[in-house]
C-alpha cells in the first residue's frame, strides 16, 4: 500500500478536481504490476494497473484469484466518465482487495461491497490515514468551492523566515528550493503577505526543471491593505501585471490606486474584514471559481500564515525546518501576529510525512 501511496503521487495535480489514486497487484509477496490515476478523466488506477499486468502478460504464470490488489481509494462503482472499477476487478477474477480509504463521493462509493457479494476477499483500513491525507485535496473541493491551500514555510530551528534586516537571503538548502519549485508547478496562484511583497520584490515563478512547453506560470496573489502605486518598483507589476492579483480591503479596493492598478491589467478584489484583519475565504473562492485554480501555495510571511490557520484555510502545512539558528528575538518568525497566548490556545498539526530534503527536514503536516 505504501508504494500504492507513492505511486498516487504522481498524478497529483493533473488528476484535480478528482483524486490521485495508486494501485499495485501483488502474486506470492512480489509486486507484479502497477497502475496510479494519471489525468482527470482518464482511466482509473486499478485498469492502468491491470492494463500492466496483461502487458506484462502475469496472468500466464499468476492465477489472478491468487492476487491481491492494493488500492489507495475504494474502488468505483459507478459510471462516471469511465466504467465501475469494480468491473474491472471482478472481470479479471482478481482474488483479494485491500483498500486504503474509503470514497467519500457518495455517487462512486459502495465498491468494496459490491467486491465482498461477488466473493472477492476485501478488506479495508490499510494504511488508512496516509491514503486519507492522500485525498485530502478531494474532500476540500467536494465541500467546499474553494482551493486546497498549501501553507509553505522555511524557517531556522528557532522558527525564523528572514534576518531582521530583511535581507532577501534563503533559509533553506537547494534541494529545499527545488521541492518548493514543484509546490508552484502544482499551484494555480501562489500568495504572499504584503510585507514579504514589499521586502522580497519576489517574482512568485515557477522555475522547475523540465517544464513543458506553454506551462502557464501561478498567478500571484499579494494580501495587503497598501496597495502600491501603479508604477512602482516591482518585478510582478512589470513583468506580469496580468498575472497578478490584489487582495485588499473593500474601501481600498474601490481607492484611485485601485482602479490605476486595473489600468494595468491587475486584478484588485475587495475582501471584507475579520476580526481586525481579511476574510480570506471569498478571495480563495474567487480563484477557484473565477480562475480555474484546484491548488493555492501561500509562501508567508508570517502574519499570513497566522490568519490563514486561524481561519482554518491551511489545508497543509509544508514546513522545511533548515538545521541554523539566528537567535535574533527581532528576526520575523513562521507565525505571528497573536500575543498573550497560552499554550492550550497553540493550533496544533499532525506531522503526516517527515523526510529529509538536502540538509533540511521536510516536514508535511495536516490540521
Ligand atoms: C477509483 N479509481 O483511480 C479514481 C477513482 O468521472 P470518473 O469516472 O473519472 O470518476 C471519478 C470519481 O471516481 C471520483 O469522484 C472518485 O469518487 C472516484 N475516483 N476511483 O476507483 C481511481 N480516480
Ligand atoms: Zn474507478
Amino acid at each position: 500500500m505504501a508504494r500504492a501511496v507513492e505511486l498516487a503521487r504522481n498524478g497529483r495535480g493533473p488528476t484535480a478536481p478528482n483524486p490521485c489514486v495508486g494501485a499495485v497487484l501483488v502474486h506470492d509477496d512480489r509486486i507484479v504490476a502497477e497502475g496510479w490515476h494519471t489525468r482527470y478523466g482518464r482511466l482509473h488506477a486499478e485498469r492502468e494497473c491491470l492494463a500492466q499486468a496483461r502487458e506484462r502478460k502475469v496472468f500466464a504464470q499468476a492465477d489472478p484469484a491468487e492476487c491481491v490488489m492494493y488500492v489507495t481509494l475504494e474502488p468505483c462503482n459507478h459510471h462516471g466518465k469511465t466504467p465501475p472499477c469494480t468491473e474491472a476487478i471482478l472481470d479479471a477474477g482478481i482474488g483479494a482487495v485491500r483498500i486504503g480509504a474509503m470514497d467519500p463521493n457518495p455517487r462512486a462509493a459502495g465498491g468494496a461491497e459490491t467486491l465482498r457479494a461477488a466473493g472477492v476477499d476485501v478488506a479495508t483500513g490499510v494504511l488508512q490515514r496516509e491514503c486519507e491525507d492522500l485525498i485530502a485535496d478531494f474532500l476540500v473541493w467536494q465541500r467546499t468551492g474553494r482551493t486546497y491551500n498549501i501553507l509553505k514555510m522555511a524557517a531556522t530551528l528557532d522558527g525564523k523566515i528572514a534576518s531582521a534586516q530583511r535581507v532577501p537571503e534563503p533559509v533553506s538548502c537547494p534541494e529545499s528550493f527545488v521541492r518548493v519549485q514543484e509546490l508552484r508547478k502544482l499551484a494555480g496562484a501562489v500568495i504572499v503577505g504584503g510585507g514579504t511583497f514589499r521586502a522580497d520584490n519576489p517574482s512568485l515563478t515557477c522555475r522547475a526543471s523540465g517544464l513543458p512547453e506553454g506551462f502557464c506560470q501561478p498567478l500571484a496573489v499579494v494580501v495587503t491593505s497598501l496597495l502600491p502605486g501603479p508604477d512602482a518598483a516591482s518585478t510582478l507589476l512589470r513583468d506580469r501585471p496580468e498575472q497578478l492579483v490584489f487582495w485588499t480591503p473593500q474601501q481600498a479596493a474601490e481607492s484611485d490606486t485601485a482602479e490605476a492598478l486595473r489600468t494595468r491589467g491587475v486584478r484588485v478584489i475587495g475582501l471584507p474584514g475579520k476580526d481586525g484583519g481579511l476574510d480570506l475565504a471569498p478571495g480563495f473562492a474567487f480563484l477557484r471559481t473565477e480562475c480555474g485554480c484546484h491548488y493555492t501555495l501561500c509562501e508567508g510571511g508570517g502574519h499570513l500564515a497566522m490568519s490563514l490557520v486561524e481561519q482554518g484555510l491551511a489545508d497543509e502545512l509544508v514546513y522545511f525546518m533548515a538545521p541554523r539558528i539566528l537567535g535574533d528575538e527581532s528576526a520575523p518568525s513562521a507565525f505571528a501576529g497573536r500575543s498573550g497566548m497560552t499554550m492550550k490556545q497553540a493550533v496544533d498539526f499532525r506531522i503526516s510525512t517527515a523526510q529529509a530534503c538536502g540538509r533540511d527536514l521536510m516536514l508535511t503536516l495536516m490540521p
